[in-house]
């Protein structure tokens, strides 16, 4: 079998629709697994499985492929701008939310690892499914570095990007490191709404909204007006940051816009597989009143590809009660409305929640003594 050329390699995945492409050698991410027993052991992790649950697995390119070489690692980019928000009560879902960018990466990738695979060589796509530590294999891939507040940013480009991996038995020449660019600034650290930064790139998941939405159990008391209108994901710490604001200030998207799509997709970033449903409004501002009254199928038909701990709808409801109880609208009569259906809900974990949000829009009255 010939030997494979990294250029073609790269220029596969571009053509494919990523918009950056690196290589790295398959070695074992030994710092990596460190850090991640660490987190463990003081609790940093939330409770998380994920990557945590096998270090030695999930920091172990040879556990995903026998015998592996290289690894050919690539970025998506996601962000498009925010629609103005809507005058209703509604929720925000982070930017990398929105759409099935996921489903698109893989996509992607699955074109590059065919084409290792049609040249003689094993060839197998792991993205955001615990198997390796994504943000690592991009390190070491040299697309970009470990911004402070934990993200990989590309040069230039920003952090909007979801990653992923073919790990493979070619022998490819590795891509060369990007050094720091955040130097000085701290911006994502001071900006943080709950202070889960707790040092230059270590997160506290135990304070991280983004865990606190995907987790089990009653949303922490302490963190839920630091919640605001979330109902899933959080995006502060990336949106204050500075190579990602320059490009916004300039009207650009992060990612090249490679793939397919309308002339609006095209500016705006990369959507390889068109995954997509609603439009952008929709899907970055959740009418919660709405939400809250679909039943089971529908709200997992909508909102199903997230991850909802066990899959239990309820989850779903339980920020958007919250998000409810900041909104400020204790005046809008649907909302109200809402909020006193649940006080009667079957499921006390979402009473809890109603009551909570009676309160903070200042309807206390409608709260059973
Ligand atoms: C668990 C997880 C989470 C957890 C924990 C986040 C975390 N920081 O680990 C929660 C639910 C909070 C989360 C949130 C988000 N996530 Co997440 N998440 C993961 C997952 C499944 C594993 C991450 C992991 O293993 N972390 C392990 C810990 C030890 O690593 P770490 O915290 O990143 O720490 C590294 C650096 O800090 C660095 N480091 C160590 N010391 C120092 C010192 C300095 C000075 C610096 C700068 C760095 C540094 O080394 C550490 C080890 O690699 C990956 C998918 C995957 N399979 O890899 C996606 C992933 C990391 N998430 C992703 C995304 C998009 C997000 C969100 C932006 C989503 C959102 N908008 O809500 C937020 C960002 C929050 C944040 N600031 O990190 C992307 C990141 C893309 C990118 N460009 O970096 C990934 C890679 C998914 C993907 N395949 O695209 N996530
Ligand atoms: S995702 Fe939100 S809560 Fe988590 S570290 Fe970033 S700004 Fe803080
Ligand atoms: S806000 Fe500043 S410190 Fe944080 S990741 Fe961005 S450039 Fe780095």
């Amino acid at each position: 079998m010939s030997p494979p050329d990294s250029t073609e390699v790269i220029s596969a995945g571009v053509a494919a629709g990523l918009d950056a492409v690196g290589v790295a050698r398959a070695e074992r991410f030994g710092s990596v697994r460190a850090e991640l027993v660490r987190h463990r052991d003081q609790g940093l992790h939330g409770g998380m499985a994920f990557t945590y649950r096998n270090p030695d697995r999930s920091t172990d390119p040879g556990r995903v492929v026998d015998g592996a070489r290289s690894l050919v690692v690539g970025a998506l980019g996601y962000r498009r701008p925010t629609p103005v928000r809507p005058d209703r009560a509604v929720g925000r879902v982070a930017a990398y939310a929105r759409r099935d960018h996921y489903g698109a990466l893989r996509q992607a990738l699955g074109q590059v690892a065919a084409m290792l695979v049609a040249a003689g060589y094993e060839a197998v796509v792991v993205a955001d499914d615990n198997a390796l530590v994504d943000r690592e294999a991009a390190r070491r891939a040299g697309l970009g570095w470990y911004g402070k507040n934990s993200n990989i940013l590309l040069p230039g480009r920003g952090s909007w990007f979801v990653l992923g991996t073919v790990v493979t038995t070619a022998e490819l020449v590795p891509s060369d490191p990007v050094p720091d660019q955040c130097g000085p600034c701290r911006r994502c650290l001071e900006s943080c709404p709950t202070g889960a930064i707790i040092a230059p790139g270590v997160v506290d998941a135990r304070r991280c909204l983004a865990w606190l939405v995907q987790a089990g159990g009653d949303f922490p008391l302490e963190y839920r007006e630091a919640l605001g209108n979330r109902i899933y994901g959080c995006d502060d710490c990336q949106e204050v940051c500075p190579p990602n604001r320059l490009l916004e200030d300039a009207g650009e998207d992060a990612s090249v816009g490679t793939a397919s799509g309308s002339e609006e997709d095209m500016a705006w970033g990369s959507v390889a597989g068109g995954v997509s449903s609603g439009s952008e409004e929709e899907m970055a501002w959740v009418d919660l009143v709405e939400l809250l009254g679909l039943d089971d199928d529908r709200l997992m038909d909508r909102y199903g590809r997230w991850y909802i701990p066990r899959r239990e709808p309820r989850y779903v409801r339980r920020n958007a009660l919250v998000a409810l109880g900041n909104s400020g609208r204790g005046d809008d009569p649907e909302v109200v409305a809402t909020v006193v259906r649940y006080l009667a809900d079957a499921d006390p974990m979402l009473v809890r929640h109603a009551v909570w949000a009676a309160r903070r829009l200042g309807v206390d009255a409608a709260v059973p003594a």
